[in-house]
Formats: structure tokens, C-alpha cells, sequence
């Protein structure tokens, strides 16, 4: 591991209000790292406000401190302005600015804002930055940033935490995987997170008719290019058809890609008729992120996404599997 940059530290030191946010569309590293910290700061006795441009997720809504998320930027307007000069963002797991989603015109002048990620592409926006692309998470960070600034962990900041890692790690399995990682984990497990509660928390909770959903989505598979390429799609009609919401839709995509042949699995999400939401999963040395980046999204080398509007789930399919291609029979 290495330390975290000293003007983060210095800055979350100094400041007394803390406005946190993360990307749209919240993985449980980006809600874990922040309901983790700002747990930690409130420990410090700092005022935080948690921001969020949409509710949690109902498979995340275990995570201690969601009840104190604000969805309202009118709540944040005021809470930077009663802040005056004491003031700081933080922006968590968020590789670019308009990845804080719609209302990030506004949010980015909320300053100083500085940022702690992960992501490879961050392209490093804000007044400060530490970013680590080698980390497995945002999660295993935050851990690092307590130590530095001497803060204690509770067990609710520690089961935030974990959830970040574990999530973000595929439960321990992906490269970005360190020792660290794990010693980091052993010390959250030391501070009252219990491993089977998490795990049954996130995989072992689910609705019937999620099940359903699945069956019907897993119906959908297609394969290219040798088995090297594997597509799913879900579309509106699945979701009412079985009364579920795209939320249910969650690690699906790990089906198609724990296929021994595959190399790259596309996830086609019809969130509205002409709004396709595109999640893409790799393994080995394929790296997604590019393509997704060639669509306007970003992400992780082995996992990223975009969106299209405009099209249809079809012509998606079409103008990934032709940047694909050559990927992966390079
Ligand atoms: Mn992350």
C-alpha cells in the first residue's frame, strides 16, 4: 500500500463540513466507502451530509447511516452555504466529474472538492486528488485515510467498509486483490463485521422473483465470435412481467461471464424504451474500459459501462460487437 495523499488528509483535517457524493448508479463500493467515511468523520465529530442524486437501492439498504442520505441538492445548497470558508467535498469512486450524474454541473462548484478513487481513467478533476488505480476499492482507501488521520473505525463505519471491498472484489477473487486487501478486511472483521451476515446480506437475500427474472434474462443469451463473446438483455416488459425493477438485475451478468470461453459479457438494460444501459464484464487482458469510453462511459479494465439513447437493443449489440471483435481475437 502506499499513504494517502497528505493534501486530502490535511484538508479532511482542517474541515469541519463535509459534503460527500459518489457516481450514479451506486455499486456497493461507492455506497459503502461513503456511508463508511462519513461515519468516520461524524466520529470526529464533524457534520457531514450524505449525498446521493437518487434513494438506495433496496439491496444495500442494510448499510448502516442510508437513512441519512439526502437526495435533495436544495439540502446541499444550504448546507454549503451555512459552511462558508469551512467547508470541503469529497467526490468517492468517481473516475470523472459527470459521472456524479445529473446534477454534477452543480455539484463540481462545491469547492474545494477533492477526490478519492481507484479508477484507472480518472482523469483527475477537482482541487486535489488521490487516486490509486491498483487498489481493489474505494473501501480499502477509506480504511487507509482513518489510520492516517488517526480516527476510529466503528463497527458501522466496518461493515460499510467490508461491503465496499467485498463487492468490489468480486468476494476476493479479481486481480486488484492485494495482500492489503486482505489485511484490511481482517482488521474490519477484527472491528465486528461478520463475513457470513455481509455475504448472506448481498447474495443470499433475494425475491422469487428476481429468480423469474433471471430465467428470462439468461433466455436471452447469445453467443459470438467463437463463444468469446457472450450477450444478455433485459428489457421493461421482463421487469412487469415479473414484478421486479432493474435493481433485481444485479450480478447477472456474472453468468455469462463465468463461461470458460468467454472473454467478454455485455449486459443490453432497456432502462426506458429508447435509454439502453450497457454493463460490460472482462476477463484476462481484454480491457472494456476502452471500449465503454468510445460510448461516453468509463470504468475498470474488466468492468465497466455506457449508455445510448436512441437506439434500440439490437442496434447496441451491433455497434459493440463490432468494437469487440477484434478485441477478442487479438
Ligand atoms: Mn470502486
Amino acid at each position: 500500500m502506499s499513504n494517502p495523499d497528505s493534501r486530502v488528509v490535511d484538508a479532511v483535517r482542517e474541515k469541519d463540513h463535509i459534503l460527500l457524493a459518489t457516481h450514479y448508479n451506486p455499486d456497493g463500493d461507492a455506497l459503502g466507502s461513503l456511508l463508511g467515511l462519513a461515519d468516520i468523520l461524524e466520529g470526529m465529530g464533524k457534520t457531514v451530509l450524505r449525498f446521493l442524486e437518487d434513494p438506495v437501492t433496496h439491496l444495500y439498504r442494510f448499510l448502516p447511516g442510508c437513512g441519512q442520505i439526502q437526495t435533495d441538492l436544495a439540502a446541499v445548497r444550504t448546507f454549503v452555504a451555512e459552511a462558508g470558508e469551512d467547508f470541503l467535498a469529497l467526490c468517492l469512486d468517481c473516475g470523472e466529474a459527470h459521472r456524479l450524474g445529473r446534477y454534477s454541473e452543480e455539484l463540481i462548484t462545491f469547492t474545494p472538492m477533492m477526490v478519492i478513487d481507484h479508477h484507472k481513467g480518472n482523469n483527475g478533476f477537482g482541487d486535489g486528488a488521490w487516486i490509486e488505480p491498483h487498489r481493489s476499492s474505494t473501501g480499502e482507501m477509506i480504511f487507509d485515510l482513518a489510520q492516517a488521520l488517526g480516527a476510529e473505525i466503528s463497527d458501522r463505519a466496518a461493515e460499510c467498509l467490508y461491503t465496499a471491498i467485498n463487492t468490489d472484489t468480486g468476494s476476493f477473487r479479481y486481480e486488484s486483490t492485494s495482500s492489503h486487501t486482505f489485511a484490511v478486511a481482517g482488521e474490519l472483521v477484527q472491528r465486528g463485521v461478520r463475513p457470513e451476515v455481509i455475504a448472506n446480506q448481498l447474495y443470499d437475500n433475494y425475491t422469487l422473483g428476481r429468480l423469474r427474472l433471471m430465467q428470462e434474462v439468461l433466455a436471452t443469451l447469445e453467443m459470438h465470435e467463437r463463444d468469446r463473446i457472450a450477450f444478455i438483455r433485459v428489457s421493461q416488459n421482463m421487469l412487469e412481467r415479473t414484478f421486479t425493477t432493474m435493481e433485481d438485475t444485479e450480478y447477472f451478468i456474472n453468468f455469462p461471464r463465468a463461461v470458460a470461453t468467454v472473454r467478454v459479457a455485455v449486459f443490453l438494460k432497456e432502462v426506458e424504451p429508447d435509454h439502453i444501459s450497457v454493463s460490460l464484464r472482462a476477463k484476462g487482458q481484454c480491457d472494456v474500459s476502452l471500449i465503454a469510453a468510445r460510448f461516453g462511459g468509463g470504468g475498470h479494465k474488466n468492468a465497466s459501462g455506457c449508455r445510448f439513447k436512441g437506439q434500440s437493443l439490437d442496434s447496441v449489440r451491433d455497434a459493440l460487437l463490432a468494437c469487440l471483435r477484434p478485441e477478442v481475437n487479438a
